[in-house]
């Protein structure tokens, strides 16, 4: 194509979920142009539409609060909202701040590549756009890229085969089918009791059982409602000064002060509670200290134990393996019940591992099932994915894949050395679904703007960050997920759930506070780890 007729703007933003719906808002004042895959906005919530699919924070919490007129007016129906709803936020967030003239949909962008004389990015998309731009902003979310293990056979398969993250916009009928569901983690752990209703037969394939703490949602009281839309700005900055950026209580008492009677109410009151997440915080030394933590794991296997009546079942169910929080906590609505429903079965593909997809079913180590329709909730390539899957090239055409071969390195999460002009929002080493995502997004997106501005304000050319300023990073990181028990679950935060992933652990547990601190003093220490052009 002849330069003069390639299209130039100040930021591309890649990626039309909440994170980077706020960046082209926060960033109007420049040219933005955003590239999105999908077609419409809502990213996780556009793309997730699998049956029961819920947020697990507090909708008052999980929202923008950039526009208190927006928090005014919207009204949430339930404390947890349901995926239509999250969609249906997203699409009047974006009518109601004129975003979709800035939104190019089902337009994924496929390369990026940095002229380093131009100090511009060359922005490539599957339609065929060519951009140039001097900032790039990667809104491409932790959990985007679909994970689906290589298993032969797929081909072979009969009926239908759905991943719950690309899950049909008509919705799937279930009725009278035998299912096949591979996968317990939180996605897994939604659909399938809704799934279990309608089919005749549901084969639940299990690798490893995870730790469920029932949702405590309901219609959302009036009341409930007013207190937060009196206080929204007072709340939007004491949620920023917590771990999780999200108001649920942290105690000061370890479980080892408590009486064994003491700690079984504590327990059963942070099992009920209407906050979830509640258990993990249920003492202050839940995630750093491995007996308190048992403490919980029991607690929840007799509860498992309690509801689930067949005891090999009930058994099988029980997570043993790895301490609570250890791997996301999973948010339930009736999962344990349904095991008691007598349509559905539990597989144990640990023991016996999935062999591959046959014509008419899965065939296991040891058995075969016969199913018309396979289910998929096998999870995502976590943190990186979405970038490694583009083509991106920075500085003396070194590809990102590469850089990051053996794992991710960033400095705060923001910048990677040698790609200049590209920041990350959620990128790895960032507090990611730790602290929820929309708020601590929001809060990614002002500090990325901020720095934009000041380069344009001062006729800056280039940022970029020092190998050194990474390698600082990456032992923060180290040091805050050493003093965790993160570090003895395989997650998809350390890559573990991926045969061959390589790299630690990718996501940030020092807290949203510290997180914020580190960012807020490299800037105002003079960009320190920064290097401007
Ligand atoms: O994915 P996962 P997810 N053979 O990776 C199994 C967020 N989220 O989509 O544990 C057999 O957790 C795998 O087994 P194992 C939330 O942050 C939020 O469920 O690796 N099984 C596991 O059981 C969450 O953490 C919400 O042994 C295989 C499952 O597939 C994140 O998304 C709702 C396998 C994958 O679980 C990801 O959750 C939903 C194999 N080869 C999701 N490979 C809410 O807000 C994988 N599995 C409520």
């Amino acid at each position: 194509m002849n330069s003069a007729e390639i299209e130039t703007v100040d930021v591309v933003v890649v990626g039309a979920g909440f994170s980077g719906m706020y960046a082209i808002h926060r960033l109007r004042d420049y040219k933005v142009v955003c590239f999105e895959a999908g077609d419409g906005v809502g990213g996780t919530w556009y793309w997730n539409r699998y049956p029961g699919a819920r947020v697990d924070i507090e909708s008052v919490e999980y929202s923008y609060g950039f526009d208190e007129s927006l928090q005014q007016e919207w009204s949430w129906p339930e404390y947890f909202s349901a995926q239509p709803d999250l969609e249906r936020y997203a699409n009047h967030v974006a009518d109601r701040f004129n975003l979709r003239q800035h939104i190019r949909f089902s337009n994924p962008v496929t390369r990026l590549a940095f002229d380093e004389a131009r100090e511009r990015w060359n922005v490539y998309t599957e339609a065929g756009d060519h951009v140039v731009c001097r900032f790039v902003i990667a809104a491409t979310g932790s959990l985007t890229a679909p994970n689906s293990p290589p298993w032969p056979g797929r081909e072979k398969f009969c009926g239908d085969i759905y991943h719950t993250a690309r899950w049909p916009a008509e919705g799937v009928d279930f009725s009278g089918k035998r299912v096949g569901f591979i996968g317990t983690g939180s996605t897994g752990i939604q659909a399938m009791p809704i799934i279990a209703r309608q089919a005749k037969e549901l084969y639940v394939f299990q690798r490893t059982p995870a730790y469920c703490m029932p949702s405590g949602n309901r219609p959302l009281d009036k009341e409930h409602e007013r207190d937060w839309k009196a206080n929204y700005a007072t709340r939007r900055e004491q949620m920023l000064d917590t771990y999780g950026a999200s108001l649920v209580e942290y105690p000061e008492y370890s479980a080892h002060d408590c009486t064994p009677e003491d700690r079984e109410k504590i327990l059963e009151k942070a099992w009920n509670s209407k906050s979830a997440f509640q258990l993990l915080f249920a003492f202050s030394d839940v995630m750093t200290d491995a007996e308190a933590n048992e403490m919980v794991c029991e607690f929840v296997r007799r509860k498992i134990r309690s509801i689930v009546k067949n005891p090999k079942t009930a058994d099988l169910l029980c997570p043993k393996t790895y301490p609570i929080g250890g791997k996301r906590l999973c948010i339930g609505n009736g999962y344990f019940e349904m095991f008691n429903q007598e349509n559905v079965t539990l597989v144990d593909v640990r023991d016996s591992p999935i062999k591959e997809f046959t014509e008419t079913g899965l065939l296991t180590e040891r058995d075969q099932y016969e199913l018309d329709v396979i289910v998929t909730a096998t999870g995502f390539d976590a943190v990186t994915g979405a970038m490694t899957r583009i083509d991106i090239e920075g500085c003396g055409q070194r590809k990102l894949v590469d850089k990051w071969a053996e794992g991710p390195s960033t400095y705060l999460g923001a910048m990677v050395a040698g790609f200049p002009n590209l920041f990350m929002i959620h990128g790895p080493s960032t507090p990611a679904a730790q602290a929820q995502m929309i708020t601590t997004g929001e809060w990614q997106v002002n500090w990325t703007a901020d720095i934009i501005d000041e380069m344009m304000h001062k006729g800056h050319a280039r940022i970029d960050v020092t190998e050194s300023a990474e390698q600082e990073w990456a032992d923060e990181v180290d040091m805050v997920s050493g003093l965790s028990l993160h570090k003895f679950a395989d997650s998809w935060y350390n890559g573990k759930n991926i045969e061959g992933k390589k790299g630690g652990f990718m996501v940030y547990v020092g807290g949203f506070p510290r997180f914020r601190l580190l960012c807020e003093e490299a800037v105002q220490s003079g960009y320190k780890g920064f290097v401007f052009a």
